[in-house]
């Protein structure tokens, strides 16, 4: 009787002991995800331009650099260079005619050839105006593009650069389509300090462009930007609605002033087919190349040029509401050279 006494306090005594482990691990476990944040896992925006062009300067710069390096202009030079200019996906109709007019030349040195390099690729770029229209009263832009190429972000970094020059902008968002777009738009109009316009789900596109404008006028706002829902450039029907949202602002407003065609540049030469049929159908007047940050390919931009004969007018290098910047050749071509920008 006595023995089976102590087996029940022993197993008592170890199955609280048990208890009390788990107990505390669970609490453990429980506690770990309300730790602060690493100071590590929000790097801060990197600054210079060639930061944020980083992988493509790692792919293209570094190996330019090294080329530059090695001393010898020998026929192993020339191939490598316009391999590097193909890896960096400026076309190979491009980097073969760039390389030819470098050798042409007849650079004495490694420093007269790369001389001639950055002013070839500077020549790639012509003389485009790169700024962003804005003659009406209020201005009217109009973004367009396939799905998920960064139309919405794209608008709510321009808000943010035009609420941040002190203008009023209206955001309308002619995307009744999908579930969520106008929703996105509108926290993106809170969060930049614009007025938004949106529509009841599946209502027409066409309609609220033209209520976005009838505020804007009202209002006495700056500048107007319409959002558009994504589309595969081979959906004829939606490319319809697209030409028709562009006709009734045409009408309204008496002219847009930037039909701008957001590309993805991670999508490297592909981009350029979808961009086409937009072009085709609307009026484009410029060109956003979105996640140039997200590519080693960024030489892209110079075949989007060349290929659409349509400025590139910004570029998107991040997430952030600072990262869709003014394209300029010059500070782009420094950058990849890796000179900093
Ligand atoms: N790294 C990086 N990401 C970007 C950039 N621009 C947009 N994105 C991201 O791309 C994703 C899609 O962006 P959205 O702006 O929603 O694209 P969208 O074209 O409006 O998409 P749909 O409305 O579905 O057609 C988001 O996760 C953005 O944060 C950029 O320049 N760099
Ligand atoms: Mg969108």
């Amino acid at each position: 009787m006595e023995a089976l006494v102590v087996v029940v306090i022993v197993t008592v005594v170890l199955l609280a002991a048990v208890a009390g482990l788990l107990w505390s691990r669970g609490r453990a476990e429980t506690a770990a995800p309300s730790l602060p944040p690493s100071p590590t896992a929000a790097p801060p925006t990197p600054r210079t331009l060639g930061d944020r062009l980083a992988r493509t300067r790692h792919a293209v710069g570094d190996r330019l650099i090294g080329l530059f390096g090695r001393g010898t202009l020998d026929e192993a030079f020339w191939s490598e260079l316009e391999e590097t200019l193909i890896t960096g996906d400026v076309g190979v109709g491009t980097a073969t005619a760039v390389v030819e007019r470098v050798r042409a030349s007849k650079p004495d040195d490694m420093a007269a050839a790369r001389a001639a390099l950055q002013a070839e690729l500077l020549g790639l770029f012509a003389a485009r105006d790169r700024s962003l229209r804005a003659d009406g009263r209020p201005a009217l832009m109009v973004i367009v593009g396939v799905n998920g190429t960064g139309k919405t972000t794209s608008i709510a970094k321009l808000a943010h650069r035009f609420v941040g020059a002190g203008k009023q902008v209206v955001l309308g968002a002619a995307d009744t389509f999908r579930a969520g777009a106008s929703e996105q738009l509108e926290t993106w109009a809170d969060r930049v300090g614009a007025e938004y316009v949106g529509g009841e789900p599946n209502s027409d596109p066409a309609a609220v462009a033209f209520r976005a404008l009838e505020r804007g006028t009202e209002m006495g706002a700056d500048l107007v930007i319409i959002d558009t829902a994504g589309r595969l450039h081979s959906n004829r029907n939606l490319m319809e609605e697209l030409g028709k949202i562009i006709r009734i602002l045409t009408r309204e407003a008496g002219a847009i002033d930037e039909t701008l065609l957001v590309l993805d540049a991670t999508t490297g030469q592909n981009a350029i087919a979808q961009a086409h049929t937009f072009t085709d159908v609307v009026g484009v007047t410029g060109i956003i190349l979105s996640k140039l940050d997200g590519t080693a390919r960024g030489g892209v931009v110079v075949a989007v040029e060349q290929d659409l004969e349509l400025p590139v007018k910004l570029i998107g290098v991040g997430e952030a509401m600072e990262d869709l910047v003014t394209f300029e050749p010059a500070s782009f071509i420094a950058a990849l050279l890796g000179e900093g920008g």
